[in-house]
């Protein structure tokens, strides 16, 4: 019997899929490990001595890390909103921190970050928290099936918690279900009175395990003697125990791994490390020396360590991307008195930058990032390139060649080559939404005017607002101290009309 070529060809794909079939490469697995509220300054690889951090140290030098790269947003939402679709925040209402019960906020019927890989072929998993809404409404029942989610925007399967570790409902999801649910002891959530008789914060102040800071709120509904925002009655079977929450998640994607080892996949691993309430496992508690942050850092750095060891254990770690960033910047009380302020121990979090989460300082956006693929990329690069994670939707799409309407993923850039260590330049300008809006361009950073608080200070931040437009040069001033706008008119005119196209796009 004779063969054609192709049909060789063919055959071979079929039998031997995903290998190495006539110089055709395994198409890469991709795990992102998006972490909630680490500061640029707080890991090893960026500078810090105070804490260790060996295993994200390991892995940042095993690829290229960027010293320029960015979130949208300097709050959760936002940023994780423009990673999901392509788009800055601002281009659609609604994008500020939702509340635990809030609705998704996601299209369903636009291109999405895991909608890229779907196309590519690709096995999608999200597990970890989520803060992008649940369900078409805020009203929802918790002991149903709670629709749309992440399974309607691109992933095949979930395993988060809805919102924060500090809203309620306290307890995951897998794929629509909540899981631990009892006919017998409903779960009622609400975000505007209290339910059932559990015991809040406001009320029974004795008894918490870890004590609120004084007029943040976090004084709602107890479980496992922390206060939470929003009220929360049943469920007794469903509730997590805090100690556990990354142990859960981390025993997930390790699964996930495992399971997928053999067909490429792409893994969201959103940690909820060090955002509130930080109540580390058992094993990493005291550990730091700076209190349950330093505590949680160490817990994350563990996990991820977990993580590249399972890839390694299955021997694809070297064909695998892992991308690592951080959804905005810093803060140290964040509504609890955990330590993090009392035991910082000359710890900085914020490296070399002003602000922090919450505010346009550069602190607020600017975040680890670093990305490493030992097939592929170079180990021990750093790059200034300017970076922001909108971006990975697009350079992922050219990557696999998926296309979408030109409608959709607007400000997502094909940065590919910038990712993969092959131009240092990246983006010739970013717009950051913090509160107030700014533009990042070259060395120059201009903040738009506006009438906002110039601190929060319940976390003690500077937001970077200001009544007068601001400009600085951050090849000199990294700290934005040094207002440069009045004496370079031309430049906050040329940053202004970047800012003003965008907003007419
Ligand atoms: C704020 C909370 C803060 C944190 C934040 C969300 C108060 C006073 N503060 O509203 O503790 O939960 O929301 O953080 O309620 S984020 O990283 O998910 O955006
Ligand atoms: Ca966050």
């Amino acid at each position: 019997m004779k063969l054609g070529n192709s049909y060789l060809i063919g055959l071979l794909t079929l039998i031997v899929p995903f290998t190495s079939v006539f110089g055709q490469q395994q198409k890469p697995n991709v795990v992102l490990i998006y972490v909630d509220d680490l500061g640029y300054g707080d890991l090893g690889s960026y500078g810090a001595a105070k804490i260790k951090t060996p295993n994200l140290d390991a892995l940042a030098s095993d690829g290229i890390r960027f010293t320029n790269g960015h979130a949208t947003a300097a709050t959760c939402t936002p940023s994780r909103y423009s990673l999901m679709t392509g788009n800055y925040p601002f281009r659609q209402t609604g994008t500020g921190i939702l509340p635990g019960d809030a609705k998704l906020i996601i299209p369903q019927d636009k291109v999405t970050l895991p909608k890229v890989f779907k196309q590519a072929g690709y096995q999608t998993a999200v597990i970890g928290k989520w803060h992008l809404g649940l369900g078409d409404q805020v009203d929802k029942d918790w002991n149903g099936s709670i629709k749309p989610g992440p399974l309607e925007v691109g992933f095949d399967y979930s395993f988060i918690f809805p919102a924060t570790a500090d809203r309620v409902p306290t307890v995951f999801l897998e794929n629509h279900d909540v899981l631990g649910v009892d006919h017998n002891d409903k779960i009622v959530v609400s975000y505007t009175q209290k339910v059932g008789n559990e015991p809040t914060g406001k009320e029974n102040p004795d008894l918490l395990k870890m004590k609120n800071s004084p007029n943040h709120g976090h004084d709602n509904t107890i479980v496992n003697g922390i206060g939470r925002i929003g009220w929360m009655s049943g469920g007794k079977e469903a509730k997590w125990v805090d100690e556990e929450l990354t142990l859960t998640f981390a025993d997930k994607a390790i699964h996930f791994i495992q399971d997928h080892r053999q067909i490429p996949f792409f893994l969201s691993y959103n940690a909820t490390e060090p955002h509130v309430p930080r109540m580390p496992a058992t094993m990493f508690k005291g550990k730091s020396g700076l209190g349950y942050r330093g505590d949680a850092i160490l817990q994350l750095d563990y996990t991820v360590g977990q993580l590249v060891k399972t890839l390694k254990d299955n021997q694809i770690y070297e064909n695998t991307i892992i991308i690592f960033s951080s959804d905005n910047g810093p803060v140290l009380d964040d509504g609890y008195d955990d330590g993090a302020v009392t035991q910082l121990n000359g710890h900085n979090p914020f490296g070399p930058f002003s602000g922090g989460k919450y505010s346009a300082f550069e602190a607020g956006t600017r975040v680890p990032f670093f990305i490493t693929w030992p097939k592929m990329i170079k180990k021990g690069t750093t790059s200034d390139a300017l970076v922001c994670q909108v971006d990975l939707l697009s350079s992922f799409a050219s990557f696999f060649n998926v296309k979408y309407n030109a409608d959709e993923a607007v400000d997502s850039q094909n940065l590919w080559k910038s990712f993969t260590g092959k131009d240092l330049v990246g983006r010739a300008h970013l717009i950051k939404s913090s509160g107030t809006l700014s533009v990042l361009e070259g060395n120059f950073k201009y903040i738009k005017a506006g009438k906002g608080a110039k601190r929060n200070s319940l976390v003690n931040i500077e937001l970077g607002n200001d009544e007068v437009d601001q400009l600085y040069d951050l090849s000199i001033d990294k700290g934005e101290r040094n207002n440069i706008a009045e004496s370079n008119p031309q430049k906050v005119m040329e940053l202004k009309a970047i800012l003003e196209k965008e907003l007419r796009k």
